[in-house]
């Protein structure tokens, strides 16, 4: 583990933007993407994670994403998604915590300053009416919107790749204006949460961490480097920030 000083005025830091993935959750025993046995591994990103796959063959897409949610609801948060939760309610400055992961397990620990760019296991969207609805039952074909009838017209409330990610707006502007940019448990290859350690070193004022298992792709973008698994790292770096330094 590399790791140096938290500059000295940290304790007087105002703002605080961190990205998680699916690292943080592997420890709750939900699978990441790009690790090895990943779901990447399993499954055909392009058939089971763009539009055009869900397209081609929506009965796939259900079933890899009803096996997703059945697993979700089995699963519980873990000690780095508590640390996160404690660290936004004990922190006197801005904080904002952005998820690539579509799972609830953030939520179920306690934060609440949360944007999920990559939306949400457990909503669905009408492709008719555009409704949004909460869903942690099974989805398929038959199933109908209670919002205007419709079936067949209902996906996953999640972004797949081609799709614009959400609130990037609200995620650009708090990038620029935070002084700790923490990216924890991503792999660093999916954009655009990818680019936004490069968007904060723009500004030139936070510190940047990343916390991760192994180094990722971008980790020489990082000011600090902390390796280890997320449950033990995560919680050891909040204690850190939480009594004022290191
Ligand atoms: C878009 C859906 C246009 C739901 C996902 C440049 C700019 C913009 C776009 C692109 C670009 N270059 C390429 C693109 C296109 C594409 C892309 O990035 N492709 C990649 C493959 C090259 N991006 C898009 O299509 C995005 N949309 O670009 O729109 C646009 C964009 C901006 C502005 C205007 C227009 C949409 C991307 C979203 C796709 N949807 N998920 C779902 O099914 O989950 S992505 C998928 O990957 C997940 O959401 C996941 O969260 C995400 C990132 O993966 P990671 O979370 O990092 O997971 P991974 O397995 O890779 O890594 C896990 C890490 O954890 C590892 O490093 C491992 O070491 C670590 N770890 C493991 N165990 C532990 C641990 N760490 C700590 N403790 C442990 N125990």
């Amino acid at each position: 583990m590399r790791r140096r000083p938290l500059p000295t005025d940290m304790a007087s830091k105002k703002s605080i933007v961190i990205l998680t993935g699916a690292g943080i959750s592997a420890e709750s025993g939900l699978g990441t993407f790009r690790d090895k046995d990943g779901l990447w591994t399993k499954y055909d990103l392009e058939e089971v994670a763009t539009p055009q796959g869900f397209a081609r063959n929506p009965v796939l897409v259900h079933d890899f994403y009803n096996a997703r949610r059945r697993n979700l609801i089995e699963a519980a948060p873990n000690a780095a998604h508590y640390a996160l939760a404690e660290l936004e309610k004990n922190w006197d400055g801005d904080f904002l915590l952005v998820t690539q992961n579509v799972d609830d397990l953030h939520e179920r620990a306690g934060s609440e300053r949360l944007l999920h760019m990559h939306g949400e296991l457990l909503k669905i969207r009408c492709e008719r009416c555009q409704d949004v609805g909460r869903w942690t039952g099974d989805l398929d074909l038959a199933t109908a919107c209670t919002a205007c009838g419709t079936s067949g017209s209902l996906r996953p409330h999640v972004v797949w790749f081609g799709e614009m990610p959400l609130h990037m707006e609200e995620i650009y502007a708090a990038l620029e204006n935070c002084d700790l940019f923490l990216s924890i448990g991503t792999s660093g290859q999916v954009y655009p949460a990818a680019g936004f350690v490069a968007e904060v070193r723009k500004v030139g004022r936070a510190h940047t961490v990343e916390l991760n298992l192994e180094r990722s792709d971008g980790y020489s973008l990082f000011a600090e480097g902390i390796y280890g698994p997320a449950t033990e790292i995560v919680p050891a770096y909040v204690r850190r920030l939480l009594n004022g330094g290191i």
